[in-house]
């Protein structure tokens, strides 16, 4: 299936999907079982139309860009601008001026933690944020805190891994600067209710970051909605390279902010003891931007468009659904997060008996299922579940309810190695 822009295609067939992804397509070699990739949550694989773009980009228009004046350089300009109106309308900001591109979540996390968060954090404010978080939502804001004498506390959560918004409540009577929270728990797949916490928290008066690393590639997400103040995102995790990121931030919040980091690019006018700062988004794209990644995102826009974010939504939520059905069959299984898929994205975390998760990992990789074994960066979280690790599947586009019967497969291999069943 090759989408093109305002196109909308009704795949609902994951193998025409499959079919667009040439890694997964690959010849096993010998003795091995076609590929089975599930850990898209780490970094999503690339539909040909991403590597092509990125690919013309290099071969027919590489040049930099807002300074040439010659012909390729204004190409390469005109579609990395418009790889950022293509995100714009993705999550819905009221202007693409609202879109700085970054490398990743984590550094759209650390800008605004070190602009915004310097600016307006003074000693004994308080930022709350919550026990899942991922790493890169947790320690901006301890360099931050460290920094500016601000408190942080965490909203606990409930026994089957939901925010308990009790606890949200009675941080919020504390009137707190910052409420900074991921939309999709990377480890437990739990799906945060985003508008709920930010109506409850901008009626609080805090400031409102969302971590949509997890959310924006899997399911509809419209900032104007959340009515969040930021929200931070991954091209990597949405079928684009690495190096594609994404801050969004209220205009007139990017407007009061000072730069993040300076040199060229960024400036109006540069004097020898000082300067001034060109307008955003530009103020904080310091130096020569990854243009080619932007240029892929633009593309992973256009391929997800062409799907629908609704049916992305639906399918992993049908996958997960069967998945979660059928692990509970395996012996020794433990799930963690809620156990309802409406309740979750497309992450299943799980301990199989105490086999260690690496070792579940690498026996599943003998099978060709490709899991993550780990802490997953939520170091905080694993403690709270009494755990050192768990491992992890995680769904996209391109799984189906086969790969879940390939998964499950490979976890009865698993349980025969170490004989418990
Ligand atoms: N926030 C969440 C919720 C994440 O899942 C991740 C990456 C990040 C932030 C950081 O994203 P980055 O693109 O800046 O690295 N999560 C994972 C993962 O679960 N496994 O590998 C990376």
């Amino acid at each position: 299936m090759q989408t093109q822009t305002n196109q909308p295609v009704t795949p609902l067939d994951a193998a025409a999907i499959r079919a667009d992804f040439p890694i997964l397509n690959q010849d096993p070699g010998p003795d091995r079982k076609p590929l089975v990739f599930l850990d898209s949550a780490a970094s999503s694989q690339k539909p040909a139309v991403v590597i092509e773009a990125l690919d013309d980009y290099h071969r027919r228009y590489n040049a930099n860009i807002h300074r040439g004046v010659y012909q390729l350089s204004e190409l390469a300009t005109g579609r990395y601008e418009q790889a950022r109106h293509l995100v714009a309308d993705f999550i819905g900001a009221a202007s693409h001026r609202e879109c700085v591109f970054v490398r990743n979540t984590t550094e759209a996390i650390n800008l605004v933690a070190q602009t915004w968060g310097r600016r307006n954090i003074r000693v004994g404010d308080l930022i709350v944020l919550t026990v899942m978080e991922h790493h890169s939502n947790l320690v901006p804001w301890q360099i931050l805190a460290e920094e500016t004498g601000a408190e942080l506390a965490h909203v606990r959560l409930t026994p089957d891994g939901r925010l308990d918004l009790d606890h949200l409540d009675d941080l919020l009577a504390r009137d707190p600067k910052l409420v900074a929270f991921t939309h999709v728990s990377n480890s437990l797949g739990t799906l945060v209710d985003a508008a709920e916490i930010s109506r409850r928290a901008r009626a609080a008066g805090a400031a409102v970051l969302i971590d949509g690393a997890q959310s924006v590639p899997h399911l509809p997400v419209d900032v104007r909605q959340l009515d969040c103040d930021f929200l931070a995102f991954s091209g990597h995790k949405m079928l684009a390279p690495m190096g594609s990121g994404v801050l969004y931030g209220k205009k007139a919040l990017l407007e009061a902010m000072p730069p993040y980091m300076g040199g060229g690019s960024m400036i109006r006018k540069v004097e020898l003891t000082r300067s001034t700062w060109a307008d955003v988004p530009a103020k904080f794209e310091a130096g020569t931007p990854a243009v080619g990644d932007a240029i892929g995102l633009g593309a992973a826009v256009e391929y997800l468009n062409a799907l629908g974010m609704d049916w992305v939504r639906e399918h992993e939520r049908d996958v997960v659904g069967y998945a979660l059905e059928r692990l509970v069959e395996v012996p020794g299984m433990t799930l963690y997060g809620p156990l309802d898929p409406a309740a979750r994205s497309g992450v299943v975390s799980f301990n199989l008996g105490d086999i260690h998760p690496h070792d579940v990992a690498a026996i599943l990789d003998g099978e060709n299922v490709a899991v993550r074994a780990g802490h997953h960066c939520t170091q905080p979280l694993m403690r709270e579940l009494g755990v050192v690790a768990t491992t992890r599947a995680s769904f996209y586009i391109y799984n189906t309810r086969e790969d879940v019967d390939r998964l499950v497969e490979a976890l009865h291999v698993a349980n025969r190695i170490f004989g418990l069943a």
